[in-house]
């Protein structure tokens, strides 16, 4: 993916490549026709280079405007983990809320008519139905983030993120079936630029320690398939942004649960993502804002912490 970094490498060599020419012919002048003429004609070069110069990069930049880079986001998680709200919830907010950072715009019509069926059945009271196995949707949006004042830092992304059914992280695991039954679930995790680790603090709070343990398992065990997948050196962290989400957050609230309780609860999970990825961080994210007594969606839905895990990611592509 073209990044930021070869962008300022690009307009380096140009640079570069423009300085070199001058001197060179400076000196050609100099050594054909004498130094009385070499300060006028190395105006007249500094000239034309500056503008073969600026007419470059003026081609680069519309070059990197016509072809943003695509950015695939993959979301890992338990089924029940809260995924698919999340995603509703996240590209709603995109789509509806001006964002300081991003801009953002579906791309496609079935992001926008899925989002916006997800959303109604989510305001009218009822959570949404787990995702299939053997299914995907793929959210789609173009985003635009960074260069607000200077357009040449603009990053124009086209965003993709799978929504799969839970059940899929199995396919991580060597002592599961799924292992020898991979679907394009693993393909999308391994070749994705970016990775969401979806964690239910519902789970976490609910569940006895040694339940808590196996899932770390779980999630570890596909640390490491990840990281060999991707062919990482053993001396060496993993450049794929990994963010780390808590899911759910708004069910600590009045139960005199703290974030740093959330983080504790997991200690050698967050081990395990230090030590592999070089950018990692966590996120403590509520979709819904919080549910009802029923325990059904609330009326009114106030996300919080959603958008924030994207624009982390995007800004250090
Ligand atoms: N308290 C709380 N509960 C939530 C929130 N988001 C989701 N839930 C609960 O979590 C359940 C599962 O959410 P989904 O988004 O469907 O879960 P998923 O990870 O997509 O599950 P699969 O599709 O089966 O993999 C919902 O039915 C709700 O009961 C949230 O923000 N807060
Ligand atoms: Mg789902």
């Amino acid at each position: 993916m073209r990044t930021l970094r070869t962008r300022i490498l690009t307009v380096l060599a140009l640079g570069l490549g423009a300085a070199v020419v001058g001197i060179l012919s400076d000196s050609i002048i100099g050594f054909f026709f004498g130094s009385r003429f070499q300060d006028s004609a190395t105006l007249i070069y500094a000239f034309g280079i500056g503008a073969t110069f600026a007419v470059f990069l003026g081609y680069v930049y519309r070059l990197l405007e016509a072809n943003p880079a695509t950015f695939k986001l993959s979301i890992l998680g338990f089924p029940y983990a809260g995924k698919t709200v999340y995603l509703t919830l996240l590209f709603n907010q995109l789509i509806s809320t001006k964002q300081e950072d991003i801009q953002f715009a579906p791309y496609g019509q079935e992001t926008i008519e899925q989002v916006l069926r997800d959303l109604n059945t989510l305001s009218s009271g009822i959570w949404l139905p787990p995702t299939q196995p053997g299914t995907v949707f793929y959210y789609r949006a173009n985003a635009v983030i960074g260069g607000q004042r200077i357009p040449f830092l603009t990053q124009r992304f086209k965003l993709e993120i799978g929504d799969y059914a839970g059940e899929h992280i199995d396919e991580f695991d060597p002592s599961s079936e799924l292992w020898l039954h991979k679907s394009d679930y693993f393909n999308d995790v391994v070749n994705s630029d970016g990775i969401l680790l979806a964690l239910d603090v519902d789970y976490l709070i609910s569940r006895q320690i040694t339940e808590i343990g196996k899932l770390q398992n779980v999630f570890i065990a596909a640390i490491q398939v990840l990281a060999e997948k991707k062919g990482i050196d053993v001396s060496k962290k993993l450049k794929t942004p990994v963010a780390l989400l808590f899911l759910k957050t708004d069910l600590i609230f009045e139960r005199g649960i703290t974030e740093e309780m959330l983080l504790d609860s997991i200690p050698r999970l967050l081990n395990v993502c230090e030590n592999t990825f070089e950018k990692f961080t966590v996120f403590f994210v509520s979709s819904v804002g919080e549910v009802s007594k029923t325990g059904d969606p609330p009326e009114v839905i106030r996300p919080l912490g959603v958008v924030e895990p994207l624009i982390w990611m995007l800004n250090l592509v």
